[in-house]
């Protein structure tokens, strides 16, 4: 018999995102349910030893942190979206490991607290974004297969929608490589539909309330485009 799937969520969690880019890629029926982190719920906390999303419930056993859920689903179900050969499936996790780090620079560039910092931030992911620029091949990570690589880049990519309505950051500068794999990587349904369709919105909001020099920006753009329109 199937087990029964359940994705506990947040809607704008990146980390869930993987898992949802995984469950659709490998065309797994599930059920998401969105919590509200600023509130967690005791049946939540009593099935996140850390607090955090995502959560995969399989059937009733919980699993969290979300490499170990897409190792798991990568186990147990197909299309096969690593490597077969151990040193090539290795690189791909040291890849995985690199786009977690990316998450932690965007975190600390949202939430900077001034104009300095925010370009520190900026410049910190920009060299990040040259260092994927020498090992991408494209269309995705590694050729023309998806990978899980490329499900851990899609919701990292899908910040600088955001971020680029914002201002110039040139995070992409000299990345020509990346910039073409965002692309790519924007147009597949499955990364389309890790998020709901107000995730805009919802990011802006999140951004708004950091009370950051982000936060600073966004609202300036606000009040010039109230004062022009
Ligand atoms: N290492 C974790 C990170 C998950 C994570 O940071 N989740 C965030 C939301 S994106 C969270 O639940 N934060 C709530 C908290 O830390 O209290 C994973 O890969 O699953």
């Amino acid at each position: 018999m199937n087990s029964k799937i359940t994705l506990i969520s947040h809607h704008l969690c990146p980390y869930v995102q993987r898992a949802a880019i995984l469950l659709e890629e490998k065309g797994i029926p599930y059920e998401r349910v969105n919590i509200d982190l600023s509130n967690k719920p005791d049946w939540f906390l009593a099935i996140s030893p850390l607090g955090k999303t995502p959560v995969l419930l399989v059937d009733s056993t919980p699993i969290f942190e979300s490499a170990v859920i897409c190792e798991y689903l990568e186990e147990v179900y197909t299309p096969r979206l690593h490597p077969d050969s151990p040193l090539e499936k290795a690189r791909h996790r040291s890849w995985i490991e690199f786009g977690s780090s990316i998450l932690n620079d965007i975190a600390s560039f949202y939430n900077a607290a001034d104009k300095n910092a925010l370009i520190n931030r900026s410049e910190m992911i920009q060299a990040k974004f040259r260092q994927l620029e020498q090992v991408v091949e494209g269309p995705f990570f590694s050729g023309r297969q998806f990978t899980l690589v490329d499900a851990v880049y899609g919701p990292v990519f899908r910040y600088f929608d955001t971020f680029d309505t914002i201002d110039n950051f040139g995070f992409l500068t000299g990345a020509f490589k990346v910039d073409s794999w965002r692309l790519h990587l924007s147009a597949r349904p499955s990364i389309i539909n890790a998020v709901s369709e107000d995730y805009p919105e919802r990011l802006q909001h999140f951004l708004l309330q950091r009370k950051s020099a982000l936060s600073e920006m966004i609202s300036k753009s606000a009040r010039v485009e109230s004062c022009l329109a």
